[in-house]
């Protein structure tokens, strides 16, 4: 029985938003009918500070069950020796591990938020920058790829206490190994964020950073197709570099470590409703479907990125990798800003997001970029034909950004297709 009406009239206009459009927002998803479930369960009712068998709260034995089984999905998924499922988010999750390995004032070394990497990862507006001493490196101009030789080079600078590698817009993968060698070289631990291409990464369609990096964090939410969350992930015990106050390759005494950031460092009672839904979602994940799932993201995005470059507009270092691509919308026209295509494309229901690009010369509130992602719409069953479809719709929204009515025409054709692709089918 739902009484409050303004908010279920708003969330059936989202519902109508979400299943008329075309969702190419690189860090979203449509999440199962049985993640949902789980997530608007009734274990949003229940305390459960601490960790399986280990709580502050009585009445936990079901859901001290619960969590043990997202753990063990998800390092089964992963291969991972150690989990931590109570990170409420991606950037939850990565302020544990700094408060957790890292003394304020610590020197970190991560890639710069304006060429594709995070917040999270030293930005001066995030606790990240200002709890400890950022450094970053980017990807070279020429290029558009992951500037190792820079990245090696200030880690011998710098000598910081922690690498972190990932990113939010960078279509390539990650050399993984080249950047823990660097690590054990200047006595660093390496943090990888995966929480872009973890559900690739996953099924093993991109290198594995549980090999090489001591800590792995991911949000479960983008390509993984889970609940809005965080992880934290151990893939082996290691030799712990000197000058990290954490004990020398002990597994169970760094998972404690991290643990203890976790809750009761940055977080108090978990949400256990949401780690039911992460549980299903690893459940799924762990299905060979999944796999199929994530072979066509990756088709999907180098169909979408192919067809964008034979219409003009340039790709950030010449194509894609994973489910994403960052697009320079100078090269098809020098007035279009990643402002104005995000306008226009919207007018069209087509959701994307404006992007700053490397060595960018616009403000990040109007960019020269957008990013395109294809977790979502494959989700909903896309595939190489109608990417074609997609191209030549934002082609043609954003060569018409001041006709209404051929945005409206738009705006009909992607009605059109999408009512053909249902959600949750
Ligand atoms: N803001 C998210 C994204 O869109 O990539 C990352 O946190």
């Amino acid at each position: 029985m739902v009484n409050d009406k303004a908010i279920f009239v708003l969330i059936d206009s989202e519902l109508t938003r979400q299943t008329n459009g075309f969702e190419l927002i690189a860090s979203e998803n449509y999440a199962s009918d049985q993640v949902m479930r789980a997530m608007g369960s009734i274990l949003t009712n229940k305390y459960a500070e601490g960790l399986p068998g280990k709580r502050y709260y009585g009445g936990c034995e079901v859901v001290d069950q619960i969590e043990q089984l997202a753990i063990d999905r998800l390092k089964a998924l992963f291969g991972a020796e150690w989990a931590n499922v109570q990170p409420h988010s991606g950037a939850q999750a990565n302020a544990a591990v700094m408060l957790g390995v890292l003394n304020s004032g610590d020197s970190i070394l991560g890639f710069d938020l304006s060429h594709g990497g995070h917040l999270t990862h030293g930005s001066p507006v995030n606790f990240s920058g200002k709890l400890y001493k950022p450094h970053f490196y980017g990807v070279k101009q020429d290029t558009g790829l992951i500037d190792y030789e820079t990245l090696e080079e200030t880690a011998r600078s710098k000598r910081p206490k922690l690498i972190i590698c990932g990113a939010s817009s960078y279509s390539r993968d990650w050399n993984y190994e080249r950047i823990r060698r660097v690590a054990d070289e200047v006595g660093a631990l390496v943090l990888a964020d995966i929480s872009h291409p973890s559900g690739l990464i996953a099924k093993g369609l991109l290198n594995d950073p549980l090999k090489h990096c001591h800590i792995v964090t991911s949000t479960t939410h983008k390509t993984l197709r889970g609940p809005r969350g965080g992880i934290i992930m151990m893939g082996e015990d290691f030799e712990n570099p000197f000058g990290i106050k954490t004990p020398k390759g002990d597994l169970k005494k760094m998972s404690a470590l991290l643990d203890g950031a976790v809750f009761p460092g940055t977080q108090g009672g978990p949400l256990e409703h949401i780690i039911a839904a992460k549980a299903v979602a690893f459940g799924e994940a762990l299905s060979p479907e999944f796999k199929d799932y994530g072979k066509q993201v990756i088709t999907n995005a180098q169909v979408l990125a192919n067809e964008m470059t034979d219409r003009g507009y340039s790709i950030i270092s010449g194509g894609t990798d994973n489910h994403l691509m960052l697009i320079d919308l100078r090269s098809k026209n020098a007035h279009l800003t990643g402002k104005l295509a995000e306008e226009t494309l919207g007018k069209c229901h087509i959701t994307i997001n404006k992007n700053t690009v490397p060595f960018e010369e616009r403000s990040p509130f109007v960019t020269s970029g957008i990013r395109l992602g294809t977790p979502a719409l494959t989700t909903r069953g896309f595939k190489e034909n109608e990417m074609q479809i997609v191209a030549d719709l934002i082609d043609r929204a954003l060569t018409n950004t001041e006709n209404n009515s051929i945005l409206k025409e738009i705006r009909n054709d992607v009605k059109s297709l999408s009512e053909g692709y249902p959600l949750h089918a």
